[in-house]
C-alpha cells in the first residue's frame, strides 16, 4: 500500500527526476585545499591525480589529464608539461578567488582561458605558486 501511495505522489509530481545521477561526477569531488586532475573531460568521478603542495611527477596519469580544478585555499595552481615543474605551463586561480579568474577547466583540448594551446594529455607535474 505504501508503494502505491508513493507512486501516486511521484506521478502527481510531474517533474520529479527518475533515475539517480551518478553519485560522484563533479569537480567538487576534489578535496578542498587540493588541486585535482582527471584523465577524462568534465571531472568524472574521483580525481585520477591530485596534490596539496605539489606533485613532481605524475605516474599513472602522466600525459593523460584532460580536466583540472584548483580547490586550493590560498594559492594559484600551476600545471607543467614536463616533470619537476619544467617546460610550458598554465596557471589557474583558486576556487575562492574574488576576481572571477578561471579556477577550473573541463576540457583542456582547447586550452584554457589564458591560452588557446591545447593542453589535453600533456600535464606531467604541478604545484601551487
Ligand atoms: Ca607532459
Amino acid at each position: 500500500m505504501l508503494a502505491s501511495v508513493g507512486l501516486g505522489a511521484l506521478m502527481a509530481g510531474g517533474a520529479v527526476t527518475i533515475g539517480a545521477a551518478p553519485a560522484s561526477a563533479a569537480w567538487s569531488d576534489c578535496t578542498y585545499d587540493y588541486a585535482c586532475m582527471w584523465q577524462s573531460t568534465d571531472y568524472p568521478y574521483s580525481p585520477n591525480a591530485s596534490f596539496q603542495y605539489n606533485i613532481r611527477q605524475l605516474t599513472a596519469s602522466n600525459n593523460l589529464v584532460n580536466s583540472v580544478v584548483n580547490r586550493g585555499a590560498t594559492a594559484k595552481a600551476r600545471f607543467f608539461d614536463g616533470f619537476d615543474f619544467t617546460g610550458a605551463y598554465f596557471t589557474l586561480d583558486r576556487e575562492g578567488n574574488l576576481s572571477g579568474a578561471q579556477w577550473r577547466d573541463p576540457y583542456l583540448a582547447n586550452g584554457t582561458d589564458s591560452t588557446t594551446t591545447p593542453w589535453s594529455n600533456r600535464i606531467s607535474s604541478g604545484k601551487f605558486v
